[in-house]
């Protein structure tokens, strides 16, 4: 067997010799070690934070543990997910809901969370979907959408923010512009809004037409000013007439202004929506010139200046947050895209185009003293979002800063023609930035916030409290409320569904009303009807109603796909469906005829499928 001995003894010298190197870097050895521990999280411990990451094209927020860079959780919201049951089945009522408001899927931007006196109170997330002009809040007592929202009047809803420091509205951005015939005064055939949401009821209660395309949104921390960044003031239809100017703006919006010209009727409504026109309501809108097709615009946590990122300028432009001045427009690299904030009055700018995150100084930016630039690091690679822990609030924590990298290239082994997500975590505790660690996550993360853990503990709910359509054990029945209709009352609990059989006609509508009447956290059990494409996840105390066409005569095992216990695989019930002619009661039917299998289309076949 072992022809070439000479090679085990050469490997195991190299290995030696590799060993005696990296023993002998002593410098580097103990930089990776610290690092190491400062992202380490020992089993059982809890990460200091929870960051929530949007999916981007995955329509969906991830929840991530910092520092460990643990992905916790993925909450779904714009696409149908077969892990959490969620929006599976045509009739499912969240499903007609992604429908109606626009389309099965959504690319997620900026988690905003809600907000009083200026820091997050674990009450909301609010997230955009830019494809389809929505919104939805997400309930952090129970880590789900509570409302999806489809904003009229306004197509790629890009940026939204939330108002400091209370949520009194949220914002969101319109990014591509729309023909606005409607309106009175109407000099461009093409405009945009930012649209004010009640945070409550998510109403749209107003709308602001701004010309040109709207892009980041942030607000003053005093509840004055939305600020949003616009780098279309050319009105331009293609990219190259998009980038005439030198400057486009940052476009200030004086809230109780807005409110008040609103509230005396001066708005145009529009699909229900009240639109006020700034020509005609002079003071609510101020477009303060920023170079070139700026992109991020950040508020400093003192509430004392805005911050807008170049893009095309490798400048940002520091303006004062209560004059709307420019009191500054330091250099700071190549392609600037967002900022962010520790405790200590320094910002962190991402870099695209020259894959940094750049620590300057704000005071000293403002002062324009020649030193503000603080330090440099380099991201791997092409960074977007950046966000430092409580860097978006009143209370930066000044600790942990992440970067969300567009591009990975030799971070990770490549996943087919594909590259897995990079985020890396950088150590903003001292004066220089130390880079601790990078993690992957599911394409395609755009922005983060996070809130301490300790905070969440305190929110989140064990049980849902029955509903009042709740079917409550031994009250379990099967009703047949019309020719072809029948009702199933069902209840779940380690390990059984009750009723463990029902039976119906074939073209029989079926109503499944079902209960987990588990009382205990984290007891969640399945129902999985296979060839009905039915799939629903119950949490304890859930209840959920869905109607389904009991399709071909057969025996279909409906099952529980959540490990529940050592009788998990045992939890199992039969839905018994007879032929429409047949009189016959049924025992064994036999089960339907598949349709056969084939190569999936648009995947490079191999010899043996063609
Ligand atoms: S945007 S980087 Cu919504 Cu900055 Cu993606
Ligand atoms: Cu219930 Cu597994
Ligand atoms: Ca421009």
């Amino acid at each position: 067997m072992n022809r070439h001995p000479w090679l085990l003894v050469a490997a195991s010298v190299l290995v030696t010799l590799g060993l005696v190197h990296t023993m002998g870097c002593g410098a580097t050895r103990s930089a990776r070690s610290l690092a190491a521990e400062k992202v380490y999280v020992a089993p059982g411990e809890l990460d200091k934070y929870y960051g929530f990451l949007s999916g981007g094209q995955s329509g969906s927020v991830f929840v991530i543990g910092v520092p460990s860079g643990r992905l916790i959780r993925e909450i779904p919201i714009f696409e149908p997910r077969a892990a959490y049951g969620y929006a599976v089945h045509e009739n499912d009522p969240r499903r007609q809901l992604l429908l109606a408001t626009g389309a099965l899927w959504g690319d997620t931007h900026h988690p905003m969370l809600s907000e009083t006196k200026g820091i997050p109170d674990g009450k909301y997330l609010f997230i955009n979907d830019l494809a389809n002009a929505r919104v939805a809040r997400v309930r952090l007592d129970y880590f789900e959408a509570d409302r999806i929202v489809k904003i009229p009047n306004l197509q790629g809803a890009h940026g939204i923010a939330v108002v400091s420091p209370d949520t009194h509205l949220l914002v969101v951005n319109g990014e591509f512009e729309q023909p606005t015939d409607g309106l009175v005064t109407n000099p461009a055939p093409y405009t945009s809004v930012v649209a004010f949401l009640d945070p409550e009821s998510m109403e749209v209660k107003f709308q602001v037409r701004v010309d040109g395309n709207l892009d980041i949104a942030d607000t003053s921390k005093d509840g004055r000013y939305s600020f949003s960044t616009v780098y279309n003031l050319e009105q331009g239809r293609d990219m190259g007439s998009m980038i005439q100017y030198d400057r486009d703006a940052v476009a200030a919006i004086d809230i109780p202004a807005a409110e008040k010209a609103v509230a005396a009727g001066k708005g145009h409504v529009r699909n229900g929506v009240p639109i006020l026109d700034p020509a005609e309501n002079p003071g609510v809108l101020t477009l303060i010139p920023v170079p070139k097709n700026p992109h991020g615009v950040n508020v400093t946590p003192d509430g004392r200046y805005v911050i807008a990122a170049g893009k095309l300028s490798p400048t940002v432009t520091i303006i004062d947050a209560h004059t709307l001045k420019i009191v500054a427009e330091p250099e700071v690299g190549l392609g600037p895209l967002h900022t962010t904030f520790d405790d200590r009055g320094n910002a962190f700018t991402s870099l695209f185009l020259d894959s940094q995150v750049v620590k300057w100084n704000i005071d000293k930016a403002v002062k324009g003293a020649s030193d503000y630039i603080v330090d440099r690091i380099n991201v791997h690679y092409n960074i977007g979002h950046l966000q430092a822990v409580g860097g978006d609030t009143m209370h930066p924590y000044g600790d942990y800063l992440l970067a969300l990298n567009k591009l990975s290239k030799d971070q990770y082994l490549p996943v087919g023609p594909d590259m897995p997500e990079n985020q890396e975590l950088i150590d903003i505790s001292g004066e220089k930035m130390k880079m601790l660690a990078s993690f992957p996550t599911p394409p395609e993360p755009h922005d983060a916030t996070f809130v301490p853990a300790a905070l969440l503990k305190t929110i989140t709910k064990q049980t849902y409290a029955p509903a009042d359509d709740a079917v409550k054990a031994g009250q379990e029945k099967v009703v047949r409320t019309g020719p072809h209709a029948v009702t199933v009352d069902m209840t779940l609990i380690r390990s059984a569904y009750t009723p463990d059989s029902f039976q119906v006609k074939e073209g029989d509508q079926v109503t499944l009303r079902v209960t987990n009447v588990e009382t205990i956290r984290d007891m969640i059990h399945g129902f999985a009807l296979p060839d009905h494409n039915l799939n629903i996840a119950l949490p304890p105390g859930y209840t959920k109603t869905i109607t389904f066409d009991a399709g071909k005569p057969g025996v279909y095992w409906y099952y529980c796909t959540n490990f529940c216990s050592a009788l998990h695989l045992e939890m199992r019930g039969r839905m018994l469906v007879q032929p429409k002619d047949s009189t016959v009661v049924l025992t064994d039917w036999h089960a339907a005829e598949n349709v056969k299998g084939q190569t999936v289309p648009g995947v490079p076949s191999t010899g043996a499928n063609k």
